[in-house]
């Protein structure tokens, strides 16, 4: 009797401690879930490149955040738990550029140099001047 007794013991306790090791581990994933996102912007050149990253830096979450301009595609990771996808595009728009289908914010986008608009036309070559005038 005492020793099915142990043996009832023991193997509850091996039960309690293999559960607890796999919700550990689940709770290890979960925290440190990272996603890697594609967003194609409006971006023209390297000042929209500069105020996209340093916008992304405000965003709670994000982890890295890289603009091609050549493509204008931004490459963001974020920690899923904190922030999605569509608050960081909303956060590109917030600053007058396109993310995706998320439309730019009109204020914004007036206020950007005259180069950084979108089909503006206009050489982002003469940035440095632009910059200088204002
Ligand atoms: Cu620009």
């Amino acid at each position: 009797m005492k020793t099915i007794l142990n043996k009832s013991i023991a193997a509850i306790a091996v039960l309690l401690f293999s559960a607890s090791i796999s919700l550990q581990a689940q709770g290890d994933t979960k925290t440190a879930r990272k996603e890697t996102i594609q967003i194609k912007t409006s971006a023209e050149c390297d000042f929209c490149k500069k105020a996209i990253e340093k916008e992304m830096a405000f965003v709670s979450g994000v982890k890295k955040a890289n603009l091609d301009v050549a493509t204008r595609i931004l490459t963001v990771t974020y920690v899923s738990k904190k922030t999605s996808a569509d608050e960081i595009r909303k956060a590109i728009a917030k600053i007058g550029y396109d993310a995706d289908d998320v439309k730019a914010n009109r204020k914004s986008f007036d206020k950007l140099p005259e180069c950084c608009k979108t089909n503006s036309g206009k050489d982002c070559t003469d940035h440095k001047k632009d910059e200088k005038g204002q």
